[in-house]
């Protein structure tokens, strides 16, 4: 069974992320999304909540999972017995940090693969970071993140 780890901060999912776990999910036997628990940094959502979106909207793809992880990357990929890694690309200017984070993963092991997926087109200039902007100052995010998610930024920001 080929096992495939898609890790982020996902804070929130946005259709972009999504993208990548559908075409993610149809190349392996089972795809696990992995949430960082990354304590040195603010997110704007819980682990708990962005792993509850993620599994909400995921609910109809039979071979995803949702955890989160703590720690290095590559240690979480051992545990969950998988040996791949898959990253989305959206466009030119990831290349650089992907780069250092694929030879970093090969740096770590080098039996683990770090594969890439373009995005969708539409969502090539996608961020959870820039969804958050725009939700911030009352702009239309309906196109950008899944509907659950939306609801959830518009109540912490308190704008419709
Ligand atoms: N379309 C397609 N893909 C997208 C889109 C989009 N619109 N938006 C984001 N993505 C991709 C990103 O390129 C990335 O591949 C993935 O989705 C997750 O994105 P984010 O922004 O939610 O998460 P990142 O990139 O901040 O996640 C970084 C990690 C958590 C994976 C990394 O920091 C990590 O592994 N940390 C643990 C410590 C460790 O092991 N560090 C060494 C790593 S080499």
């Amino acid at each position: 069974m080929r096992v495939a780890v898609y890790p982020g901060s996902f804070d929130p999912i946005t259709n972009g992320h999504l993208d990548i776990i559908h075409r993610g999910a149809r190349v392996f036997d089972r795809l696990v999304v992995a949430v960082l628990h990354n304590a040195r940094k603010t997110p704007l959502f819980t682990v708990e909540e962005r792993k509850r979106f993620i599994r909400h909207v995921t609910l109809d793809i039979g071979n995803v999972e949702v955890d989160s992880f703590d720690g290095l990357l590559v240690d979480y990929v051992h545990k969950v017995n998988s040996d791949v890694i898959i990253r989305g690309l959206r466009a030119i200017s990831d290349f650089e940090y992907e780069l250092k984070f694929a030879s970093m993963m090969r740096e770590l092991d080098p039996k683990v693969e770090t594969l890439y997926m373009m995005t969708n087109n539409q969502y090539s200039f996608l961020s959870s970071g820039i969804v958050k902007e725009v939700a911030q100052h009352g702009g239309e995010i309906s196109n950008l993140v899944p509907q659950p998610v939306k609801e959830a930024l518009v109540e912490k920001y308190g704008q419709s």
